[in-house]
């Protein structure tokens, strides 16, 4: 996916976990976002929040049983968001935050844009629970190792995502509507 955020008002992403949208058998999944422009504070950069991958993994529901696509922040109250530090830096930066890891990144309110590459890499025989968030041409091609003969599964208790299978979504499609 790529992630133009436009200058003057590019939109905020809320708060989130990756692993939420795309349930797979085990969590060895990271998200990699490639600077395609020098991205300072002002732009809308990622934000993460350290060690939050090491959990909880939140629910992306609100109480009535919708899903919403982010975290509201009455359910962060103790998640440590004060701590959350940008990830700025030159154009190639490249970030990489793992599927558990809280963030979010604010509006681009500056005059430059904030564009990004995002690509998701997991391990061979982490399998999908679900059709495939964001299907591209690259979708479960393997760059390194073989494809899993087995799956490795993890215990965890995980609420599923909405049905992705009927067509392409985003992320933001869901935080619009919010
Ligand atoms: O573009 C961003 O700032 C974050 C995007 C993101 O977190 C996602 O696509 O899951
Ligand atoms: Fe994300």
């Amino acid at each position: 996916m790529i992630n133009f955020k436009w200058a003057g008002g590019g939109q905020e992403v809320k708060w989130h976990q990756d692993f939420p949208f795309y349930p797979l058998t085990n969590t060895n999944v990271a998200q990699f976002l490639v600077c395609l422009n020098d991205i300072g504070p002002d732009q809308g950069p990622l934000q993460v929040v350290p060690k939050s991958h090491e959990g909880p993994f939140y629910s992306h529901y609100d109480d009535d049983d919708n899903w919403l696509g982010y975290i509201p922040d009455e359910r962060l109250a103790e998640a440590g968001l004060d701590t959350a530090v940008d990830l700025t830096g030159p154009a190639g930066t490249v970030t990489v935050h793992h599927c558990a890891a809280l963030h979010a990144s604010r509006a681009n309110l500056s005059k430059l844009g904030r564009p990004v590459v995002i690509v998701t890499y997991c391990a061979c025989d982490a399998i999908g629970y679900t059709a495939v968030t964001y299907p591209t041409s690259n979708c479960l091609k393997v760059v390194r190792g073989e494809e899993a003969k087995y799956a490795r599964l993890e215990p965890m208790e995980m609420r599923m995502p909405p049905d992705w299978s009927d067509g392409y979504t985003s992320i933001f499609e869901h935080q619009e509507k919010a």
